[in-house]
């Protein structure tokens, strides 16, 4: 296992030489979409301040042993988001970035699942709910590392993805450290668990089985499978309302369902195989495990595993055609979310996550995609980012959670699927959108798409970190 040191010197070195590196290439970028100097981050100066206060953001929200999505509203570890900073970390501290997925891999459960919380146990625990208590049961403490306190549900599993563009920022700290020989068979345990027990439909695909799940917690996709889950008396109290107001968070009736399905998991001992009341394919889900299916292919190839390396390839093509196959509706050109406990329908509903497959590489419908991001519903190129919900629809609410915000790691996703698909323009106006955004917002959690307002939390992990990302394009891979 590798070494888990404070941040060494060489590691502030390297800190101090790229805060320090020159921006003229976002300088001339902001010029070239007519951002005046009157805006923030137009200057060489101001882009060095922005990179500075993004790495402050990761600085102060560093634990020591990895880094919370918030100090205030979410002070644990979270698996997506972890994997989304590792991607900024790397370009400050490949060192820090390879120590962020470590730790979260460590939670890893005997049954392979990657928790989408793991507690810090110097956090008070109400802090945050639900607190480790609500998610610990005796089949918890079976499978989950001795110890370590985390929950049972799992996050989008972008972790091969962000893996593999942490050992290429600095290769050689990665062989040295051996990173990718530790990383990679619990990689590969964590897909094995998705394939081996999240696949209810048996065409390769993962399911939910809890909005959480998605990372977009109260999308209105869910609205409709969420609407069926039998609520219980948990007598539980809110935490996030002491953070965020109230009219930018999920309803009490949403957190009533929450809570509930959750709490029905943990007393079935975290079984997949029990009768889940909330099953769902998601497409940002089994887009983004296509994803890194593919990035645990060139994993297993520099590891010497050719062969391993075709089996992973092979796998992501599969599941890519599933998800084409299975959630592509043809007639409205966009993907959406297949509801299993409501006779196998398609939730014709216009959530963010159908726009998430644009990031695969050999997707055929990207054109037909692309023209309904670009069109009235979300507005692509023409709003901040990428609306989480559709903006003609009478449920958009524009700074409601995940039913209308914009929100940095879904617009750092769709740049990737542009740059993939060579719509060069689109990425960098994106891009120039994005990291302006992050600086007027101060690094805000989510923004109103039509006017850049600030909601939820500040000075958020990943709004930074993929900040820092989005301005080092050009160095990364
Ligand atoms: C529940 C940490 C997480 C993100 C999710 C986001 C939000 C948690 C919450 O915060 O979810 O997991 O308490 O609302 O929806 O995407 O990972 O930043």
């Amino acid at each position: 296992m590798p070494s888990q040191p404070c941040m060494s010197s060489h590691d502030i070195r390297e800190a101090r030489t790229i805060l320090m590196t020159d921006l003229d290439t976002d300088l001339s970028e902001h010029r070239r979409h007519g951002m005046t100097r009157s805006n923030p981050a137009t200057t060489r100066h101001d882009q060095r301040d922005l990179r500075r206060t993004a790495v402050n953001v990761l600085l102060a929200n560093w634990t020591g042993r990895s880094t919370v999505p918030s100090r205030k509203l979410y002070p644990h570890q979270w698996s997506w988001d972890s994997a989304f900073i590792a991607l900024g970390l790397r370009h400050i501290w490949p060192g820090r970035a390879q120590r962020e997925l470590e730790s979260l891999f460590r939670a890893q459960w005997s049954d392979g699942r990657l928790p989408h919380i793991v507690f810090n146990p110097a956090v008070a625990n109400d802090r945050y709910f639900p607190d480790w208590t609500f998610w610990s049961s005796p089949a918890l403490l079976r499978k989950a590392p001795a110890g370590l306190r985390t929950s049972g549900l799992i996050q989008p599993p972008i972790h091969a993805l962000a893996a593999w563009a942490v050992h290429q920022a600095d290769p050689e700290l990665s062989r040295r450290r051996g990173f990718l020989n530790w990383i990679y068979p619990r990689l590969a345990r964590w897909h094995r668990y998705l394939r081996q027990h999240r696949d209810f439909a048996g065409n390769g695909m993962a399911g939910i089985v809890h909005p959480w799940e998605s990372g977009m917690d109260n999308s209105a996709c869910w609205d409709v499978p969420l609407s069926r889950v039998t609520t219980r008396d948990n007598g539980f109290q809110r935490r996030d309302l002491r953070y965020a107001a109230t009219e930018e968070r999920p309803t009490d009736i949403d957190y009533l369902r929450f809570a509930a399905l959750a709490a029905d998991y943990r007393d079935n001992g975290y079984r997949d195989d029990h009768d889940h009341q909330f099953v769902v394919e998601d497409p940002a889900f089994n887009a983004l495990l296509a994803a890194s299916e593919d990035a645990l292919g060139d994993i297993a190839r520099e590891l010497g595993g050719a062969d391993l390396a075709v089996i992973h390839a092979t796998t992501a093509q599969q599941l890519t055609a599933a998800i084409v196959d299975v959630l592509w509706d043809a007639e409205r050109s966009f993907f959406f979310p297949r509801d299993l406990r409501g006779g196998g329908r398609l939730a014709e509903r216009y959530g963010c996550t159908g726009a998430v497959p644009l990031v695969l590489p050999n997707l055929p419908v990207a054109t037909p995609l692309l023209k309904t991001l670009r069109g009235p519903r979300f507005q692509l190129g023409k709003v901040i980012g990428l609306p989480s919900y559709d903006l003609t629809s009478s449920e958009f609410e524009p700074t409601r959670y995940w039913r209308g915000p914009s929100w940095f790691n879904v617009g750092w996703i769709i740049h990737r699927g542009l740059t993939i698909h060579q719509e060069n323009q689109a990425a960098d106006e994106l891009r120039t959108s994005l990291i302006h955004t992050a600086h007027t917002s101060d690094f805000a959690e989510y923004v109103d798409p039509l006017s850049g307002t600030a909601h939820g939390t500040k000075d958020f992990g990943w709004t930074a970190a993929l900040t820092i990302d989005l301005m080092d394009q050009r160095r990364s891979t």
